[in-house]
């Protein structure tokens, strides 16, 4: 088997050389699913593995728009329509330095699995661009959304691809990518998600991600016979993602310690509350990328350079960004007591740290604990295709009973004959079969 996998991923190399976080988010699928793949000739012959590997389209573009200075600046947009056998291609899009085609490319691989792990009717996409929104101004921001969307419009539509915010992509710019779009097309539909309430947004959409990854550990602990009440929890980032965990940790009685930024970690003894993590919202409206003005405001530590992993706690969440966590970081925090490591993030922990924390704790993967955010991305598609909107029992209630519903998933396809659940297994073969099934039934296309 080993040979094969290897075999496997030598082609892939070979067609796409040098996109490295792409082919660490397919390695990680196909060494769990690959006993699946090769007990089902009808998966084999229909070559369903090596189209799962291949986005269905891609599209890059220049983005130029003018600064305030009135010069012009140029980015690159993409968006990447990974999947489309179970939905409309549905995924966010990521405004940040960082992103590449390889990294858009592994967030709309691990797209396509987990959108099928929701239950809803969701294929797998991811688009964005290179541009920083660090010290830009919000005329600045508008501009460049107004010139994205333009492009973008071309590719997109509520029936065809629906993207959403992500990293760099929140109500703000949301609000100017939809105006745009309608503008161009003058159409009001549902062809982007995390839309304000006035416009369409879901209830519960920004908080869904955080909420739906603590809805999925507290799961993951009552297998355990644990409870979140009591327990130490650090979170990284301090953008919506973390800003959601740590109001529902806050709320089920957890101590949520630390949060992070690019300059480093913020450690707070005494913990969050209420007015803190309002004040994370303030944070990120600054467009400033640091969380060390939480250390004055609070009192509490500020470790420049930093991450948060060196802290004593029984749980991990990283909420920030691809490979945040890695093999010593994982180490260390075993090594302090830490029982759980939640990836909210996407791919947020690096393929070693994955292997060890498989072995040496509970861990739950992105694609399992972070599905909330989409699942309610798919919640806001049907309200607005009903031209309806449910209260935040109603969105939060069936928000919870998908993460419930994941969580079995991962527990039908992960359990192994020693009665451990492996859940990175367990999500990879749950989000493969349905999608590959789809395939099968739609033939060569
Ligand atoms: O709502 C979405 O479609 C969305 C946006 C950003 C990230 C994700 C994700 O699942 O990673 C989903």
């Amino acid at each position: 088997m080993e040979a094969k996998i290897k075999e496997f991923m030598e082609a892939l190399k070979g067609r796409t050389p040098g996109e490295i976080e792409f082919h660490q988010a397919v390695e990680e699928v196909i060494e769990t699913v690959w006993d699946v793949y090769d007990a089902n000739p009808k998966y084999k012959s229909a070559k369903i593995l090596e189209k799962m590997c291949e986005p269905e389209r891609t599209m890059m573009f220049r983005v130029p728009w003018i600064n305030d200075a009135g010069e012009v600046e140029l980015n690159r947009g993409y968006r990447v329509q990974f999947n489309s056998a179970i939905g409309p291609y549905k995924g966010g899009l990521r405004f940040h330095p960082s992103v590449t085609l390889s990294v858009l490319k592994f967030l709309g691989f691990e797209q396509t699995f987990k959108n099928s792990l929701t239950t809803l009717p969701m294929g797998g996409g991811k688009g964005g661009s290179d541009f920083n929104a660090k010290g830009r101004s919000d005329n600045e921001i508008m501009r460049f959304c107004q010139s994205f969307m333009t492009e973008l419009c071309k590719y997109i539509g509520a029936d065809t691809d629906v993207p959403a915010g992500d990293i760099g992509v929140g109500g703000r710019e949301i609000g100017y990518l939809f105006g745009q779009y309608k503008r161009i097309r003058n159409e009001f539909t549902g062809v982007l998600t995390g839309k304000g309430r006035e416009f369409g947004g879901s209830i519960v959409r920004p908080e869904a991600t955080g909420y739906g990854s603590v809805y999925f550990a507290q799961h993951m602990l009552a297998e355990q016979k644990e409870e979140i009440k009591g327990k130490r929890v650090a979170l990284s980032g301090f953008g919506n993602v973390s800003w959601g965990a740590a109001s529902k940790l806050t709320e089920l009685g957890a101590k949520v310690v630390t949060i992070s930024g690019p300059d480093g970690y913020i450690l707070d003894e005494a913990g969050f509350d209420a007015e803190k993590i309002e004040y994370m919202l303030e944070l990120r409206a600054t467009n400033n990328d640091v969380v060390a003005p939480y250390a004055e405001k609070f009192g509490a530590k500020f470790f420049a350079g930093k991450k948060p992993w060196e802290a004593k706690v029984d749980m991990a969440f990283p909420c920030a960004i691809q490979n945040e966590l890695n093999e010593d970081d994982a180490k260390q925090l075993v090594a302090n007591g830490c029982k759980y490591i939640i990836e909210t993030s996407n791919m947020g922990c690096t393929a070693e740290a994955v292997n060890y924390a498989i072995k040496n704790c509970v861990f739950a993967p992105g694609k399992a604990a972070n599905a909330g955010g989409v699942a309610v991305s798919g919640l806001e598609m049907s309200q607005n295709s009903m031209r309806y909107s449910w209260t935040a029992k109603e969105v939060d209630e069936k928000l919870a009973h998908i993460m419930s519903e994941i969580h079995a998933t991962c527990v039908k396809y992960g359990t192994g004959a020693d009665g451990k659940i492996n859940y990175v297994k367990g999500a990879n073969i749950g989000g493969f079969i349905k999608v590959a099934d789809a395939m099968v039934a739609q033939g060569c296309v």
